[in-house]
């Protein structure tokens, strides 16, 4: 396959889609998008609904792909060395979407609110939506904690969720963390020892003081 990605470093979906690539080895051209060019954010418009990062690219196949979980499906369905990232029997994959769409939906999506009103509402929004956002984050970490007890990986081997799992617990990890958790906990330092996952981490450090709480990042990650 000839494949192109577009994201930024920053980005955490973007990152998702990273890992997924640099763990089963796929070789792609990586296209690093300015969100400040009107050029670039014309291109994402016209390869995404709305115009979000990341797109991927399939040369090969004159293919457009958007929306992560659909782009490591892609992957995995086309190229054989990503068959990993998500099971082939369907009711072992049903599992790796659930935890998958778990991250990205209910701790990706409880967290995002936090940044949003930090970059976009009045100030005195923040701590409504910051409360909200805590009570979220804790259900969602309490049903990944029961899940990950007696589990390396969220569905069998290492795949499609995990990948999901990394920035979404990275990101929300810094703004609420997480520590009181301890399967979680210990499932996040498995998740970024994996040699994909912390070169993505690595990649990101010369962007991370974009993040609005950049302050909170722990000194590990800097
Ligand atoms: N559900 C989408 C979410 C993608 C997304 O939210 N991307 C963000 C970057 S992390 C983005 O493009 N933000 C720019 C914007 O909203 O204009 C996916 O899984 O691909």
């Amino acid at each position: 396959m000839s494949l192109t990605l577009w994201f930024h470093p920053l980005s955490s979906f973007c990152h998702k889609v990273l890992v997924a690539l640099y763990d089963a080895g796929i070789a792609f051209t990586p296209r690093h998008v300015n969100p400040g060019d009107p050029a670039d954010r014309a291109a994402l418009a016209g390869m995404s609904p709305l115009g979000k990062m990341p797109v991927l690219q399939d040369h090969g196949r004159d293919a457009v792909i958007c929306e992560t979980s659909l782009i490591i499906a892609y992957l995995a369905r086309h190229d054989p060395g990503a068959r990993r990232l998500l099971p082939a029997d369907p009711d072992q994959a049903m599992q790796a979407h659930v935890w998958d769409r778990v991250f990205d939906m209910h701790v990706q999506g409880a967290m995002q609110p936090v940044v949003n009103a930090r970059l976009f509402m009045d100030p005195s929004a923040e701590p409504a939506v910051t409360a909200f956002a805590h009570r979220e984050l804790d259900r969602a970490y309490a049903a990944a904690d029961r899940h990950l007890a007696g589990r390396d990986w969220l569905a069998g081997d290492f795949g499609l969720a995990d990948c999901a799992a990394l920035p979404a617990l990275f990101y929300a990890g810094i703004l609420h963390p997480f520590a009181a958790h301890p399967h979680l906990s210990s499932y996040f330092e498995r998740l970024i020892a994996r040699p994909s996952a912390a070169r993505v981490l690595d990649e990101a450090r010369p962007v991370l003081d974009m993040f609005p709480f950049a302050e909170k990042i722990p000194a590990r990650f800097r």
